[in-house]
C-alpha cells in the first residue's frame, strides 16, 4: 500500500534533476585558491557587540570568511559580569574576552574563520547566546 506512489515520485525527481542539469544551465564559476592573505593592519573594522540587560546586542552578526577581525565587546550592565566566548563548529573556543563587570569595554582579535555559523555565549549567563556567520 505504501509503495503506490513511488514511481510517480521518482519521475518527478528525475524530471527536476534533468531540468536542473540541462544543457542550458549556466556553468558555475570555479572557486580558485585560498582566501587572500590579510596584510598587517588590514583588519576588518571592529564588530561591536554589547551586553545589555543580560542579552547580546546584536545577537546575529556576520563577517567575511577568511579575514581576521576584532570584536569590541561592550558590557553595559553596571555591576553585572559578562564575557563573550566565540566557539567553533565543533564547540572549540576560538576567542574569548574574559569576564568583565560592566560598564566595561574590551576588544579581542579573532583569527580568520572558515565559512560557517559560529556561536558566541556568555559563560556567566548561559541564556545569552548569539550567532556569528562567516560568509
Ligand atoms: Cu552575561
Amino acid at each position: 500500500m505504501r509503495q503506490l506512489n513511488i514511481p510517480a515520485v521518482l519521475l518527478v525527481v528525475v524530471g527536476i534533476l534533468l531540468t536542473a542539469c540541462g544543457p542550458d544551465a549556466p556553468s558555475s564559476v570555479p572557486v580558485t585558491g585560498a582566501p587572500p592573505t590579510p596584510v598587517d593592519g588590514e583588519l576588518q573594522p571592529d564588530l561591536l557587540i554589547a551586553a545589555a540587560n543580560i542579552e547580546f546586542v546584536p545577537n546575529q552578526v556576520s563577517v567575511a570568511a577568511g579575514v581576521p577581525f576584532t570584536i569590541g565587546f561592550d558590557n553595559r550592565d553596571a555591576g553585572v559580569p559578562h564575557d563573550l566566548v566565540l566557539t567553533g563548529l565543533s564547540g572549540e573556543i576560538i576567542a574569548q574576552t574574559g569576564v568583565v563587570a560592566g560598564p566595561a569595554h574590551v576588544s579581542i582579535q579573532v583569527p580568520a574563520l572558515a565559512p560557517g555559523s559560529y556561536t558566541f555565549t556568555c559563560q556567566v549567563h548561559p541564556n545569552m547566546v548569539g550567532t556569528l556567520t562567516a560568509e
